[in-house]
């Protein structure tokens, strides 16, 4: 047994995080049918061109029988420690998400990552996000709208999900209330939201596991810039997924999961009574039928 099987009670692990990602990704996404349809000539593409870099890349370097065991270690506990959607999802999806929103026109999004947990809390359009009493972290007031790509106000839904002050998401680290820092805000058809939370900490993704030891075995770091997670729905509109950055932050141009641009950026102002405002809106492409 290796030191990541252990879960210490009451502590933040990555074997901990792994096995609550993996457990969501297994109810959530159901793979197996899509998968099972595919069709045998795309499978065999991709799967041909993706072996054939990796083999590439062995006789490039001259990868030793010794390297490829300590691949194969490796990749055995990246299982074990629950870690493929972490890996997945900070070195993969930005890729996946950018293919799958090139022919939009509304607004940028950018990944998913694997701490969403749909069936959040439902909230009116103007609320505070569920949080402990005295939650740490500077307020923040949040005000937006949401419209089509025509510039109509939309009815819609937006859902919230971030980390809290010490960098840790409900249901992915021990001791939080289930759906703390999670919402989903009901927007009516004045398109028009408020959303009161707390500014979350930059994050650094799980160091004590698999991805962690990729990261200090390489000299990379482990860090995303403080972020906040969103989906945005309306009827007959292509979801949203989305992240929002803070200006200033360290790592918005080093970020671990490449999930940063441009377009993502909030303007924060200090308001009279010292809180921080930001004023973000969102444009959905329409479903065309
Ligand atoms: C995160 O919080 C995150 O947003 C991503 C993409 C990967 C790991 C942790
Ligand atoms: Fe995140």
């Amino acid at each position: 047994m290796t030191r990541s099987d252990v879960a210490i009670p009451g502590q933040a692990t990555a074997a901990g995080s792994g096995a609550s990602a993996t457990e969501r990704f297994r109810t959530d996404k159901s793979p197996f049918t899509t998968v099972q349809n595919t069709a045998k000539q795309r499978v065999n593409l991709l799967a041909c061109e993706v072996l054939d870099s990796v083999r590439a890349t062995i006789r490039k370097h001259d990868v030793s029988y010794a390297e490829y065991n300590v691949l194969k270690a490796w990749l055995i506990q990246v299982g074990q420690d629950g870690e493929w959607p972490l890996f997945l999802d900070v070195w993969l999806e930005h890729v996946v998400e950018e293919v799958a929103t090139r022919h939009r026109h509304g607004s940028k999004g950018s990944i998913e990552g694997p701490y969403y947990v749909p069936g959040a809390p439902e909230l009116a359009a103007r609320a505070t996000l569920p949080m402990r009493d005295g939650e740490r972290g500077e307020p923040l007031v949040w005000e937006g709208a949401l419209r089509s790509t025509d510039g109509r106000p939309l009815a819609g839904k937006l859902e919230l999900w971030q980390a809290d002050s010490d960098g840790y998401y409900s249901q992915f680290a021990p001791g939080i209330p289930e759906w703390n820092l999670r919402g989903s805000f009901s927007i009516g058809s004045d398109g028009e939201f408020a959303i009161t939370t707390i500014h979350p900490a930059p994050y650094q993704i799980p160091t004590d596991g698999s991805c962690g030891k990729l990261i200090s075995a390489a000299g990379w770091h482990a860090w995303r810039p403080a972020h906040l997670h969103v989906k945005v729905s309306a009827p007959r509109h292509e979801v949203l997924t989305a992240q929002l950055y803070f200006p200033g932050d360290p790592h918005l141009n080093d970020d671990i999961a490449s999930a940063v641009k441009p377009e993502l950026m909030l303007n924060p102002t200090v308001q009279p009574d010292g809180s921080q405002k930001v004023v973000y809106d969102f444009t959905l492409d329409a479903i065309d039928d």
